[in-house]
């Protein structure tokens, strides 16, 4: 498959799967299990997805590997890994809450996030029936349509999308960091899932997105498809975006940003 061919069944794969959600989701989601917290949720829909999609790409592409968030992980005989996020916004989806998405990368190369390369992905927003996909090199699209570039505002005139951690510690040092953040920007977002975080702000409808300790799963595809819609997508000291921090924008306000989240950080003991 080229990458383009693995963009165009990852979004097939990624829209089924909203299919399957949106036909079956119960009128009283249940909480399966937790995972990192007790207010890390696993539902029934989040495992079922997760074996929808393994069953597809074990029938398409019976060498690949496939690293999902609820559990399968297959070693890659082909050197392509599939990175699936079955709903990337647990919490959303078990309050009823639209901002929910099916996330399906392929990667390339080594099975280490640090090292693979993302070669297509596509992020399906199941309640807004909602498709953003890229391939490599390719550019990105949303509902099939290039994205347009956009021209970032200020950083003053800026609106930020984040996230927070399912551990307490976690998420009171996220709180201590926006602190630093918040008089310097328009406002924050929180809407829930990293993957609709990316892909809004390659699109230009939130400007900038940053957050930190997300696993691969949350930020494969949505990274892809924030660099090929022209945005930059990196850690907070120019290294590579990583469970450590992600952070995706433009510009000069991207700049300004990361000043001041390193300057932030640099106050703050490490969490
Ligand atoms: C979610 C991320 C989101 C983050 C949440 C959670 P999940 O992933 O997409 O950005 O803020 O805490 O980690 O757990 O719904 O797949």
């Amino acid at each position: 498959m080229t990458p383009g061919e693995f963009r165009d069944f990852a979004v097939e794969l990624a829209e089924s799967a909203g299919d399957l959600i949106r036909r079956t989701r119960p009128e009283v989601v249940q909480v399966l299990d937790t995972k990192s917290s007790e207010v890390d949720p696993v539902t029934e829909m989040d495992k079922a997805v997760e074996a929808y999609l393994v069953n597809r790409i074990k029938m398409a592409r019976p060498d690949d590997g496939i690293l999902g968030e609820e559990g399968d992980s297959i070693i890659s005989k082909s050197g392509y890994t599939w990175v699936i996020d079955p709903i990337d916004g647990t919490v959303n989806y078990l309050y009823g809450v639209a901002s929910y998405a099916v996330s399906i990368a392929v990667v390339a190369g080594p099975d280490n996030p640090l090292e693979w390369q993302v070669i297509a992905g596509a992020v399906h927003a199941v309640v807004w029936q909602k498709t953003w996909a890229a391939a490599i090199g390719q550019g990105a699209t949303v509902n099939g349509k290039p994205i347009k570039p956009v021209t970032p505002p200020p950083l003053n005139k800026s609106l930020v999308a984040t996230g927070f951690g399912y551990d307490a510690d976690r998420r009171a040092y996220q709180v201590e960091l926006l602190s630093y953040l918040i008089r310097h920007i328009r406002d924050i977002r929180r809407l829930g899932s990293a993957a609709i975080d990316l892909c809004l702000q390659a699109e230009g409808i939130v400007d900038l997105y940053y957050e930190m300790g997300l696993q691969p799963w949350d930020m494969a595809a949505g990274s892809l498809i924030a660099a090929e819609a022209g945005s930059t997508v990196c850690g907070l000291q120019g290294e590579p975006a990583s469970s450590t921090m992600v952070v995706a924008g433009r510009g000069e306000a991207l700049t300004e940003l990361l000043a001041i989240l390193q300057a932030a950080a640099a106050d703050l003991p490490d969490k």
